[in-house]
């Protein structure tokens, strides 16, 4: 593919739609591609100091008459100055709401001549827009009534939309009642990146456990559907059984319940509360095993970014999960709220040294075989050349 300006747009936060979406622009930047990033903050894995790579930040003016200042139309706004300023070739919004809505109004008014011209500037030309769904933009948000009008507007008048996953695609076909096309481009991961170094793991492993102890880790944005108390009720089963400690990586609503509930069972001292960590890299190949018992996952990154680094991850058959860990091959699934099972299952894995090898080697496998970006990044690739491709001529 030859060098395209792109613009992206993503909550920029912590979020796993925006650490794809940022990670996407990293790699694109990388092969060459020129990179906008068109978002309210910097995205938390930028550096600012990426080369290919521009951050515009939207500004949204807090006028005392805006109870709720409207951030959609700034957003809009910013989309259609940079789209013109820089002439992008395409616009990649993650998350449909307000995202997608945002850049459809931006491509109107780009092709309707809103904007301020200069003299000899070409006009009306279009802008394609591609909205990625990550999961709770269709399965929580998007379902709230009041928000599955617009949601369905902003899927259906983009130029090309993209699902993370099998389970996404049929599940917003039937609940938005769409029938055109929804391409699944699933997550993926820097294998290159997200690797177990062993000099890294042995400088770094004794600050968080002795060498006769297993480490766990959890990796979330502490949301309700993340089930975080699960993540201590399993641990404080498995932490009576075997000598064991806990990383607990990011923050969010629940992270108070979850210090309460781990004072309450006797394992505080056994638990590294890390709050949000950039270097997620450096710290999933310190643990031997993840802990995502989620109440739903569309896809479920942090298990696919801790099975790159050799670490099996114990999740819930829910969503997009089945579709990335394959049950007692590279990791082990389970019904949600089922505890015991999950706390029994960790104990005996992490107690068979030969069979928790093979399952690791596994799910590093999983991850270098299927979702690693020197195998998404060209699809993702050529699935903008043929929505740049299918705008032009539909509007020729
Ligand atoms: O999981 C969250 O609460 C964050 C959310 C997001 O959009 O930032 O994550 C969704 O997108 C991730 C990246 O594509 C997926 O890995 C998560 O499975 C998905 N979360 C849910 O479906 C609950």
């Amino acid at each position: 593919m030859s060098p395209r300006k792109i613009g992206i747009t993503c909550y920029p936060t912590y979020g796993g739609s925006g650490v794809v979406a940022t990670e996407l622009g990293i790699e694109l930047a990388a092969r060459g591609h020129e990179i906008h990033f068109i978002t309210y903050s910097q995205p938390f894995r930028l550096t600012g100091r990426e080369a290919n790579i521009y951050f515009h930040e939207v500004a949204v003016s807090n006028y005392p008459l805006f109870e709720h200042p409207p951030y959609d139309l700034a957003l809009a706004t910013r989309m259609a100055e940079v789209a013109e300023f820089y002439s992008l070739d395409l616009l990649h919004v993650h998350y449909a709401i307000p995202h997608s809505v945002s850049a459809i109004l931006a491509r109107q008014m780009i092709q309707t001549q809103m904007l301020q011209r200069q003299p000899g500037d070409t006009p009306g030309r279009t802008l394609p827009i591609l909205t990625t769904l990550h999961g709770t933009d269709i399965t929580l948000v998007g379902l709230d009534p009041s928000y599955l009008p617009v949601t369905r507007f902003g899927i259906t008048q983009s130029d090309g939309v993209t699902s993370i996953s099998s389970h996404l695609r049929d599940r917003t076909r039937e609940a938005f009642g769409i029938t055109s096309e929804i391409e699944v481009i699933r997550n993926f991961v820097n294998c290159d990146v997200y690797v177990r170094k062993p000099e890294l793991v042995a400088a770094m492993r004794p600050r968080f456990a002795a060498p006769e102890e297993k480490l766990l880790v959890h990796l979330s944005n502490f949301r309700p559907v993340k089930r975080v108390l699960d993540v201590i009720e399993v641990f404080a089963r498995v932490a009576a059984a075997l000598p064991a400690r806990l990383m607990l990586i990011g923050d969010g609503p629940d992270r108070s319940a979850a210090e309460f509930l781990a004072r309450r069972l006797k394992v505080q001292d056994r638990i590294h509360f890390l709050g949000k960590q950039d270097n997620v890299n450096e710290l999933l190949p310190l643990a031997d095993l993840m802990l995502m018992p989620s109440e739903m996952e569309s896809f479920g990154l942090a298990a696919l970014e801790a099975m790159a680094c050799s670490v099996p991850a114990i999740g819930t058959r829910v969503g997009g999960v089945p579709e990335l860990i394959e049950d007692n091959s590279n990791g082990l699934l389970f019904e949600v709220g089922d505890i015991e099972s999950m706390a029994t299952a960790a104990i005996a894995l992490l107690s068979d040294l030969p069979r928790y090898e093979a399952m690791s080697r596994a799910a590093r496998k999983t991850a270098q075989d299927h979702f690693c970006t020197s195998r998404i990044i060209p699809i993702y690739e050529d699935y903008y050349e043929r929505v740049i491709a299918r705008t032009a001529s539909s509007t020729r």
